[in-house]
This record gives structure tokens, sequence and C-alpha cells, in this order.
């Protein structure tokens, strides 16, 4: 029988391996990353015995620049996971967002779980997740994994996700125009090197110039040249290196998204008032 991968995914304590051992229970495996003395564990669900799941290093970005990015970052690449589930601290959403950005580059189905959502209810926040999934183009769930509610209802809706492929339509969260033109053309660049379901993950790892993805790709001379200038005309429009334009993009976007779909209502109050 085939085995179901899924790859769970978020920041340092966004309860990843508390929902780990809740929906596993005593089928884990543990052992170490290849090549680094990182803590590696899997384990079946124990509700659905042919889905496996892989608990990743807690991770804030998918750069290549800490050992625990560059094993969640390969893991999500070369074994190419059929699903990512995305664990997110609901009361730290808009950093945790900025890793979720990211994954939903991969060409991967990403499914979002916004853990601790009986804290946010005690802060007396809400969150928009109807808002949040529209926005950013996946499904989501609110739940709490320590108070056990919404588990089910999370392991579900991936199970569904996986199925009918949701969250990995063509629609994804768009950037300032003017970097979406450069990413477009390096993806035409890049069009025979590339699958399509993973140009975009590839064209902006290009742009912000990652080294291993250039090699790689193994790119031409002439295929570097030509995106060497897209990124350069890029520069000069926004003023800024475009690692930079990157990062700013995502941030204006996520401020955006919180700005619009959480309310923190003890401030709505007060400013009645
Ligand atoms: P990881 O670093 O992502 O693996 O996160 P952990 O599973 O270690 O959880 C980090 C901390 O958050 C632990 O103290 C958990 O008990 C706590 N935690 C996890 N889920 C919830 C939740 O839904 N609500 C609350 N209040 N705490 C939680
Ligand atoms: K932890
Ligand atoms: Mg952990």
């Amino acid at each position: 029988t085939t085995t179901l991968q899924i790859a769970l995914a978020g920041n340092p304590n966004s309860g990843k391996t508390s929902l780990f051992n809740e929906i596993t229970g005593t089928n884990q495996r543990v052992g170490n990353w290849p090549g680094v003395t990182i803590e590696k564990k899997s384990g079946k669900l124990t509700k659905y015995p042919n889905v496996e799941l892989q608990d990743l290093p807690g991770i804030y970005s998918l750069s290549p620049y800490s050992p625990e990015e560059l094993v969640a970052r390969n893991y999500l690449i070369d074994d190419a996971p059929d699903l990512i589930l995305n664990l997110i601290d609901g009361t730290n959403i808009e950093r945790n967002l900025y890793l979720t950005t990211q994954l939903l580059e991969l060409g991967v189905p990403v499914i979002i779980g916004i853990n601790m959502m009986d804290v946010v209810e005690k802060n007396k926040q809400t969150i928009d997740i109807k808002l949040l999934s529209e926005m950013l183009y996946a499904p989501i769930v609110g739940l709490s994994v320590t108070k056990k509610k919404n588990i089910d209802e999370l392991m579900k809706r991936s199970l569904h996700t996986h199925a009918t492929s949701e969250g990995q339509g063509q629609n994804h969260i768009r950037y300032d125009k003017r970097l979406e033109v450069a990413l477009e053309e390096i993806a035409d660049v890049i069009e025979a090197n590339t699958p399509e379901n993973r140009r975009r993950w590839f064209s902006i790892k290009l742009f912000e110039r990652d080294e291993e993805i250039r090699n790689e790709l193994h790119l031409t001379k002439e295929q570097q040249i030509e995106i060497n200038e897209i990124i350069a005309i890029t520069e000069k429009i926004f003023q800024t290196d475009s690692t930079s334009i990157m990062i700013n993009e995502r941030y204006d976007f996520i401020t955006r998204l919180v700005e619009k779909a959480v309310t923190n209502k003890s401030n709505f109050e007060l400013s009645l008032s």
C-alpha cells in the first residue's frame, strides 16, 4: 500500500511536536537527519495508518542559512511530500506567516492549522479564518492542540486537501506588479529547466540570487546573463537589492493581511471610549 506523506512545518514553538505526539501516539520513529545532529521524527497516524507524518525542524524561513532551514528545505524539495501541514501560532500570526508565504510557493499542496486558538480567544482577539484562507489561497483550520480542539477536523481537512489538491491551483499570492513582471520574465527564461508547479519557487529563488538553486538548475551562460539583467533592472526600480525586495514585499503583504483579518476586540473597545 502506498503511504501518504505529510510534512509538518512551522516556526519553533508553534505546537508541532504536541500535535505530532497527539496524532501519532506511540507509532513514532526517531533518528537524526543525515549529516546533522538534528532530531528526525516521523510516525504513522493512529487514526489513518496509511498516512505518515514527518515532523520538520522549527524554522522561520526557507533560506539556506541555518542547518534547520537546510534540513527542512531539502526535505520539502527533494522528498516532495504529498502535503505540507503548516502549523501557525495564532498569537503570533504576523511573524509565523512569513514562513507560510514561502511554503505556499513550493508547488506542494499546503493546509494551514492556526494553533493556540484557546489563547487567541482568551486575549479577545478574532481571526477571520475565511478571509485569511481566501487571501492566501489555502485551506485553514483553527485549533488548539493542548485543549484537543479541532484536531480531527484539521486531519480530515488535510486528507481532503490532498485528495482534491485544494490549495494547489493556479491562484497564488501576488506582490507588487513590478516584482511580478520580473518573476514572470525569469519564469520564461527557465521554462525548459523547470516543471510548471515549481517554476514560481525557482524564479523567486533565482531572483534572490540563491546559489544552491542556481547550481541545481544548470543554467546556460545566456540564461544567467538574462536573469542578472532582469534582477538589475528591478533593483534599480525598487532602489534596493533583490533579497530586500522579496523580504519587504512579503512583510507588506502580511501586514495588509493581518490588518484585514485579525482584530483585537479589547483595542476596538478602548478606541470607542
Ligand atoms: P514545537 O516547537 O513547534 O514543536 O512546539 P511544541 O509542541 O513544543 O509546543 C510549544 C509550547 O506550546 C508547549 O509548551 C506546548 O504545550 C504549547 N502548546 C502547544 N499547543 C498549544 C495550544 O493549542 N494552546 C496552548 N495554550 N499551548 C499550546
Ligand atoms: K519547542
Ligand atoms: Mg518540536
